[in-house]
């Protein structure tokens, strides 16, 4: 054990004092303490990196796991500034670890600094959340290292060798006094870095996990920048136009966007802005979206493909299948909106418009037939809207004639206040029974659902509200579909899939969290969508009340604790094998009951799968299947 030998002055003690307020109140500086706050921890070390990558000094990060839950980032940047502060004595690098905000301010040689939202609030805050922290810097021939525990310093910095190279190197233990815990996502991690990846262009991220054998490891690396990225979303669909459309522009609003329409009816849009993700979207997305309606509509018009006298071309129906990842540097990035990821600063909206415009018209003009097929899609969408429209308003009229428009089959609750209300989605026949005498009428509804799987992937929305499966999940929640959803009107604060923990319940969950992703997107941002957990095993006993576990390892380890003999093991295989009473106390009671709240990644997952499984590409399905040959060996597709 290291001694701890130092003198405080005035200064420190203020150093002391802020990691403190970090350590009192986490939330406040990473969000969580949960699994997320975990990951933001890596995310805040390796944006520093990246912020160096930014300001041309770095090309490579490494980002290890090592076992133990040890996080390792080296980069081989200009390393952080080794000289002593002339008042304080401390060294450039010692302050960047310990004082509050430190980080904030640097980042200057790029001017871009990937801060915004939760991120970029330093290494500081990673130093007081993590048991310790070493880091090792090397540049002006030496080589430097300093240790610290709990934010505190443990060795200050000290050179320890030569070395001709440069670069920082960090590695830390998260603090598991505060995490509730210490497990990284070995995917989380990757699919970040792939990200972070494609937005800077040239810039190598090598993400590995030592914890188990084999190790699982990312390679990142894309010269092709944006345009690799939405290849990379298109990777399973069927494109229009074979090569991304690419638009950058350099200089003191840096604008990068690529474009590339697939056959598919979605819209795909992602934007960020100093490398965050904007979920929320903000003025650089609607500047994007006024110059794509603009420039497509105009040249249309002065082709001839939409007569003078047509009505023009709505966003919606330029925006169909298109897939686009926007990315601007924005100096000071004003972020709104209810998780602080949507852009306000409103001189976005101009320049990202008017870069568009300009390249935009080129590209169309110099690539007729990509345009014509383009704006066929746009056209054939716009007649199917317009349908639509006309469909939805029969559909109104006749609702409103009828005394009760919920669906039958709806088992509906009595509370009328949405917020506090339920609604189990079951499938099955037998399960729905026992969920409908099982469960708590005041505040739980049930739907089961019935008719024949609908392939989301080739059906336009007025196919989807029709659709015999689909149409009694629309109507029992209530607030439409698509651009018309309005998560205001929702009729249940949960909408909770319930389903069997086999292939078919794996398939019914894919299509709900599709559908629910492509026609009612604000209901999972909105954090709206749960996953029931079944229990797998019951183990009963006599003299001992009846044990349910969740996963097989719990039940290994109940059955340790309870000892194996005389004990009676019962695998569910189904819902419908509980009767109502055990259905409530394992599955529905809110006092004993999980459920899993459904993140966006979780819903992009599903679409993906989806996707492979319902599209027309037939290479990725046959892969997929055989990759997976287990889990779907019953889909019938
Ligand atoms: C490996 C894990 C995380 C980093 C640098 C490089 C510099 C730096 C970092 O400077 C302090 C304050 C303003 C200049 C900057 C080196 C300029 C010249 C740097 C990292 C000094 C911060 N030479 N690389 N910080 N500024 N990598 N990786 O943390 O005046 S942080």
């Amino acid at each position: 054990m290291d001694k701890f030998v130092h003198e405080y002055n005035a200064n420190q003690i203020q150093v002391l004092e802020g990691l403190e307020a970090v350590r009192k109140r986490p939330g406040m500086y990473i969000g969580s303490v949960s699994a997320r706050g975990l990951h933001h921890l890596v995310y805040e070390i390796v944006d520093n990196s990246v912020d160096e990558a930014l300001a041309g000094y770095c090309t490579n990060i490494e980002v290890t796991i090592e076992p133990g839950n040890i996080i390792c980032v080296e980069d081989n940047g200009r390393g952080i500034p080794v000289d002593k502060h002339p008042k304080t004595g401390i060294s450039a690098a010692e302050t960047v670890y310990t004082v509050l905000h430190a980080g904030g301010k640097f980042g200057g040689d790029s001017g871009y600094k990937v801060s915004g939202g939760l991120h970029g609030v330093g290494a500081s805050v990673v130093n007081a959340l993590s048991e310790w922290t070493e880091v090792t810097i090397q540049r002006d021939g030496g080589i430097f290292q300093m240790k610290f525990a709990r934010g505190k310093t443990v060795e200050s910095l000290k050179r320890i060798g030569d070395s001709d190279k440069t670069g920082t190197k960090v590695r830390f233990l998260a603090d598991d006094t505060i995490f509730e815990t210490r497990e990284y996502q070995y995917e989380v991690l990757e699919n970040r870095f792939r990200e972070m990846a494609f937005l800077t262009k040239g810039l190598r991220i090598h993400i590995q996990d030592l914890r188990e054998e084999p190790k699982k490891e990312g390679d990142f690396h894309f010269e092709g920048g944006l345009n690799s990225f939405v290849e990379y979303l298109n990777r399973n669909k069927e494109k229009i136009n074979p090569k991304p459309i690419y638009i950058e522009k350099k200089g003191d609003f840096p604008v990068e966007i690529a474009i590339q329409y697939t056959t598919s009816y979605n819209e795909n849009i992602l934007s960020f802005v100093n490398n965050i993700n904007t979920v929320e979207g903000g003025t650089h997305l609607e500047g994007f979206k006024r110059s794509l309606t603009k420039v497509f509509n105009d040249y249309a018009k002065s082709h001839n493909i939409l007569k003078e006298k047509d009505n023009n071309l709505q966003g919606e129906d330029i925006r169909e299948g298109i897939t686009a990842v926007i990315s601007v540097k924005v100096k000071e990035p004003q972020f709104e909106g209810q998780t602080k990821t949507k852009l306000g600063n409103s001189e976005v909206t101009g320049i990202v418009q008017s870069t568009m415009n300009e390249h935009l018209a080129t590209y169309l003009e110099e690539n007729p037939t990509v345009a014509k097929a383009i704006l066929e899609k746009c056209i054939s969408a716009s007649r199917a809207r317009e349908a639509a429209r006309k469909a939805r308003e029969l559909v109104r009229r006749k609702n409103s004639l009828e005394t009760s428009t919920l669906p039958g089959k709806l088992a509906d609750c009595s509370e009328k206040d949405a917020s506090k209300c339920e609604v189990y989605i079951v499938e099955g026949d037998s399960a729905g029974g026992s969920a409908k005498q099982g469960r708590d009428r005041k505040f739980q509804a049930i739907l089961p659902l019935w008719g024949k799987m609908l392939n989301v992937e080739k059906s336009r929305p007025e196919k989807i509200y029709n659709n015999d499966k689909l149409n009694p999940v629309i109507v029992a929640i209530g607030a439409g579909i698509g651009n018309d959803f309005d998560i205001t009107k929702i009729r249940y604060g949960k909408v909770i899939i319930m389903a069997d923990a086999d292939v078919d319940g794996a398939h019914i969950r894919t299509l709900l969290l599709t559908f629910f992703f492509r026609y009612m997107r604000p209901l999972i941002e909105n954090g709206n969508v749960y996953l029931a957990q079944p229990p797998l095993y019951k183990l009963s006993k006599r003299g001992m009340k009846d044990i349910y576990c969740y996963t097989d390892e719990e039940m290994t380890a109940k059955l340790n604790e309870i000892g194996r003999e005389n004990v009676n093991i019962q695998r569910y295989k189904g819902l419908g094998e509980m009767n109502p009473e055990q259905l409530w106390d394992t599955t529905m009671n809110p006092e004993t009951r999980i459920l899993v709240q459904v993140k966006l990644e979780d819903a992009i997952k599903a679409d993906e799968i989806f996707t492979i499984l319902m599209g027309d590409e037939i290479a990725p399905r046959r892969k997929f299947i055989e990759e997976n040959a287990k889990y779907v060996k019953n889909l019938d597709i």
